[in-house]
């Protein structure tokens, strides 16, 4: 078994993260969640990264949770020998909870490259990203209800803000397997693109991203989520903090600068 469970690779500003469990279409261990954990915790600590790309190993993006984990499959036995069965709440306190978190405030952007199949908490990992590209051949499945559970790892939350409440309710309630091609059309994602292309595309985007003003990105991303539970108004007040902020920082001065001298910006803020 590889001890590397998530392999990271640094591409200039860009930092590479690939689930790593391919015999097993990359579902999510305990042991592969904390890896996880502590590669986007390494890669917001460093400063010279200015991007996170995530993508899978294989065939697969991510399975889900790996349903033969000790920490969450039932026991066969549990009906007959009268065990309490595992509260499988604690496994989404402990690391998918903590996990989602983190990639939601990440001080950079992510791209998440679907590679194939994301199930379950896999699926919504992805789409937690800033950016979701996938191959062709990709498709997403909200499989928590094939298992009699709810969707997690935000996917109550990102379904019926990326596809609306029908949609969402359809995905979510039938668990049937959602197309590259019929998720872009959804809005579930951002672009669908031919499987030979995907990595070198998702890393040319990443790279791009790598080179815009990444605080002001950040701040996008987060501004979008506030205003999804904001009135019209504090919407715009809120807009109006983050240019004053902003407008102090390097990167503004930058960039309006290199538009009059009508040169290339180097951006830094982070
Ligand atoms: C797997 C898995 C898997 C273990 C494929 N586990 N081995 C959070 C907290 C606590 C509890 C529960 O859940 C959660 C969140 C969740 O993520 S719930 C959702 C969990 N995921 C699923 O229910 C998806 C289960 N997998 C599938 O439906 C299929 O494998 C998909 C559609 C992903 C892929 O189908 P195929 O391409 O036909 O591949 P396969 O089924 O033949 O799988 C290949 C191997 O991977 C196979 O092992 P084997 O030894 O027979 O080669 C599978 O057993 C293994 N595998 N998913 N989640």
């Amino acid at each position: 078994m590889s001890e590397f469970l998530i392999q990271s690779e640094q591409h200039g500003a860009v930092r590479l993260l690939r689930l790593n469990r391919p015999e097993a279409l990359n579902a999510f261990t305990a042991a592969m969640l904390g890896q996880l954990r502590q590669a986007l915790e390494a890669a917001a600590e460093d400063v010279t990264t200015r991007c996170v790309l995530l993508t899978g190993a294989g065939r697969a993006f991510s399975a889900g949770q790996d349903l033969a984990d000790p920490h969450v499959a039932p026991s066969r036995e549990s009906a007959n020998l009268n065990q309490a069965p595992k509260d499988i709440g604690h496994m989404l306190e402990q690391f998918y909870i903590p996990l989602a978190l983190r990639l939601r405030s990440l001080p950079v952007p992510v791209v998440a490259a679907v590679n194939g199949v994301a199930a379950g908490a896999g699926a919504n990992l992805a789409l937690g990203c800033d950016l979701v590209l996938a191959g062709e051949s990709a498709s997403f499945i909200q499989a928590f209800s094939r298992i009699g559970l709810v969707p997690d790892c935000g996917g109550t939350w990102l379904l019926p803000r990326l596809v609306g409440r029908a949609k969402a309710l359809e995905l979510a309630l039938l668990g049937d397997k959602v197309k590259a091609a019929e998720a872009e059309r959804l809005g579930l994602i951002s672009r669908v693109l031919p499987d030979a292309e995907l990595q070198d595309a998702a890393m040319a985007l990443a790279q791009r991203l790598a080179g815009m003003p990444t605080r002001a990105l950040v701040e996008t991303r987060r501004a979008l989520d506030d205003a999804m539970r904001l009135d019209y108004e504090p919407a715009l007040k809120r807009e109006a903090v983050l240019q004053s902020q902003l407008g102090f920082a390097h990167d503004y001065l930058e960039g309006t600068a290199a538009f009059l001298d009508k040169r290339k910006p180097e951006f830094k803020d982070r």
